[in-house]
């Protein structure tokens, strides 16, 4: 519980047998985290098998995809607040105190991975991948009137459940840019939100996505493609 809300961790697990089982240990030995949902998205590897040792809720998605997996995960949280964050070793569980004091006065809290003093060294956060994290979050920032942002790819959020009801019918992404989607659902319903750094720390285990320059290359521009394309044909939310 936190301020008397509860609160449920939502973990996208695609292939992560080698740090599943200590991401759920850490998350659930946070004070205020009530449970901890583990989304197996088709793992091939003992995922599943190292999900159900652990205290975790075992969730399983058959549409492939980081976007499905997350959107599956929030859909069954029971917690007031819900917190998405990977299990791949890259994040501190500790880091969830930290957004959580930014949800009293915020509907939704993003991580940022960007500030440096919090990139560890051998942190998959080199200048390539940070300027291009920074530059698409300033586009999708510009473009929709937001806040400051500085990351386009951190899974590291709060939302409080409220907002999410309320922008839920609008997640479209399966893969890999649901971030930037989230992000501009979020400034279309005008839901007060802010950005936080947290630790980014060095990969176990295999990267699936940003781990090769052609597929963060790639997953930029079809980013960049997906902000403009919800800029000029997407219709923000007016109250009624
Ligand atoms: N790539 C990918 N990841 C998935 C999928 N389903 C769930 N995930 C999870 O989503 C998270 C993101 O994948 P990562 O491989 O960590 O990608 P990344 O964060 O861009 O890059 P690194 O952290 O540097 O590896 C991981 O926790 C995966 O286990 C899927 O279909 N594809
Ligand atoms: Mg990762």
């Amino acid at each position: 519980m936190y301020n008397g809300m509860r609160v449920s961790v939502v973990l996208p697990v695609y292939n992560e047998e080698e740090n599943i089982h200590n991401a759920i240990k850490s998350f659930l030995s946070q004070p205020s985290v009530d449970e901890v949902i583990a989304v197996d998205n088709n793992s091939t590897d003992r995922s599943k098998e190292e999900i159900l040792k652990t205290n975790a809720r075992y969730v399983l998605e058959t549409r492939q995809g980081y976007g499905s997996a997350l959107q599956r995960g929030m859909q069954e949280a029971n917690g007031d607040l819900i917190v998405t964050v990977e299990p791949d070793g890259t994040f501190l569980a500790k880091d969830i105190e930290k957004l959580l004091i930014y949800s009293v006065d915020y509907q939704v809290v993003f991580g940022t991975r960007t500030s440096r003093a919090l990139i560890w060294s051998g942190a998959n956060m080199k200048f390539g991948i940070r300027l291009g994290n920074w530059g698409v979050a300033k586009f999708l920032e510009y473009l929709f009137n937001g806040p400051s942002l500085t990351d386009v790819g951190c899974t590291f959020k709060v939302i409080h459940k409220l907002a999410y009801d309320k922008i839920k019918h609008r997640f479209t992404v399966p893969g890999s840019w649901f971030s930037p989607e989230f992000m501009i659902r979020v400034l279309q319903y005008n839901i007060p939100c802010v950005e936080v750094p947290v630790h980014y720390c060095p990969r176990k285990g295999e990267s699936k996505i940003t781990g090769k320059t052609s597929k963060a290359v790639k997953l930029g521009i079809i980013m960049i493609f997906f902000i403009l394309k919800e800029r000029i044909f997407s219709k923000k939310h007016k109250e009624k």
